[in-house]
């Protein structure tokens, strides 16, 4: 049976703002407070989601979640209509409005973390929804992320839905940015790397001393439970918490795998000549191809500012990879001629893709935090909500819908407005008939 690797993008919410809410997340507390342009932040991501598709990936789309979330700030104490609890809210605590506003669930490398049914015992599709607890805007993406996923991966013979870890800093979970899966094939059972910032239980433990580690090992390793994953493929590393403390919030903005091939900061882990003998064992007789970017190439400061690691390394074809890079990494000169020359040099990597996502990135979102990997046989495939799979009816169809329902300009003053709320609602209840997703939204029950 052969296997495919989908990329689920999250499609960007209308309410795209900078508020500056992640602390330690360099980009997003650069560009608090400026003005944001949801429509053409949704576009970006269509576009590169109508790339990838036209280059003959699988491709799908996942809908964003409602916000301003009202049922989030009905839970802080506030009452009264919608409009009253949005218009006290954004009077009396702007700040809580902005973090239940934020457009957060497009990076949907946050979303959760996916085991392939080659790699778990039961041989079937699990889903973890990641607990975000390590900050709030982002913690309150779980429970409708779950509902999201369930909707687009329905059929239960295939898919195995788990609930979120629990909502404690013990068990920060941040899904897939901190999770990569390397095989030789799509379909062979795949070495998993669990990536984690900190151990949650003991503090005696190495950990950042600036910035927050958002994950813990403990999370990880009960993932690697809850999907039934054998031991000897399963890898746990713990992430340098200098690398954290200069802007690293996730492993994904310092390494990025695709198949059999890593590509990775040598500065990445706390041990990470010991990570790379691990993931050469585990990969056995198989060619694997580990990349390693030295400091002198590539400085970690650099590796931050361009998102060079947040690239999507995508398979072409059997032997031939592409990899799609922010355009910020094509207007840096010392990180363009590191990736001139790793397209010359002896790995599967033939071109570079740069894509404008400027929008994204300026809130510390690239290209491989928009998507969620999902690897799935033929059989899977078909168990899945077909209207959410990018086709070039559905990416005309979201376009218009785009250009019919967002704002072209945005500041973090028009979060407590009616119309705001008004015009989200009735874009995300046309959005649940175009993708077929039932009612999802708290508003619409
Ligand atoms: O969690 N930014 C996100 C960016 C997530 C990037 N994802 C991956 N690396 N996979 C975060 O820090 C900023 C929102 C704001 O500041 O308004 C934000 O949430």
């Amino acid at each position: 049976m052969q296997y495919f690797e989908f990329n689920c993008d999250g499609l960007i919410g209308p309410t795209h703002n900078y508020c500056g809410l992640s602390f330690g997340n360099v980009a997003s507390n650069a560009n608090k407070n400026s003005q944001s342009n949801p429509l053409m932040a949704a576009k970006q991501g269509l576009n590169k989601m109508k790339q990838l598709s036209d280059l003959g990936l699988k491709q799908m789309v996942l809908a964003p979640q409602e916000r301003p979330s009202i049922e989030a700030l009905r839970q802080l104490g506030f009452s009264g209509s919608d409009e009253k609890v949005l218009c006290q809210a954004a009077k009396q605590a702007p700040a809580l409005l902005a973090n239940v506003s934020s457009a957060s669930s497009m990076w949907t490398a946050n979303a959760a973390t996916v085991c392939p049914s080659p790699d778990a015992q039961d041989g079937k599709v699990h889903f973890t929804p990641a607990n975000l607890s390590d900050k709030y805007h982002r913690a309150i993406e779980a429970s409708q992320t779950s509902k999201i996923l369930k909707a687009t991966f329905q059929d239960e013979r295939y898919f195995v839905h788990h609930d979120a870890l629990p909502q404690v800093s013990q068990f920060g979970d941040e899904g897939a940015a901190n999770h990569t899966r390397l095989c030789s094939r799509y379909g062979d059972a795949g070495v998993q790397l669990f990536v984690y910032g900190r151990d949650g239980f003991d503090p005696s433990q190495p950990a950042p001393l600036k910035f927050p580690a958002r994950h813990t090992k403990q999370a990880s390793e009960a993932v690697a439970r809850l999907h039934q994953l054998a031991p000897e493929k399963t890898i746990f590393a713990q992430q340098n918490p200098a690398v954290i403390d200069a802007g690293v919030f996730h492993n994904d903005v310092i390494a990025v795998g695709n198949k059999n091939l890593y590509l990775y900061h040598e500065q990445a882990y706390l041990d990470t000549p010991r990570v790379m003998a691990q993931l050469q064992q585990s990969f056995g007789e198989q060619k694997l191809y580990a990349i390693e970017v030295p400091t002198c190439a590539v400085s970690i400061e650099a590796a931050v500012n361009s998102y060079l690691f947040n690239s999507q390394i995508i398979s072409l074809n059997d032997n031939t990879m592409a990899i799609v890079a922010p355009s910020e990494c094509e207007q840096m000169p010392e990180i363009k001629s590191y990736l001139d020359s790793l397209i010359t040099s002896d790995n599967p990597i033939a071109e570079v893709i740069y894509r404008d996502l400027r929008q994204s990135m300026r809130n510390g979102g690239g290209p491989a935090c928009l998507r969620l990997r999902v690897v799935l046989n033929e059989q899977e495939a078909s168990g899945i909500n077909q209207a959410c799979v990018m086709t070039p009816e559905l990416f005309s169809t979201l376009d218009s819908w785009i250009d019919k329902h967002y704002r072209d300009r945005l500041s973090p003053a028009d979060l407590g407005s009616s119309e705001l709320l008004n015009e989200v609602r009735t874009a995300l209840d046309e959005l649940t008939q175009i993708l077929k997703l039932g009612s999802i939204y708290p508003f619409q029950r």
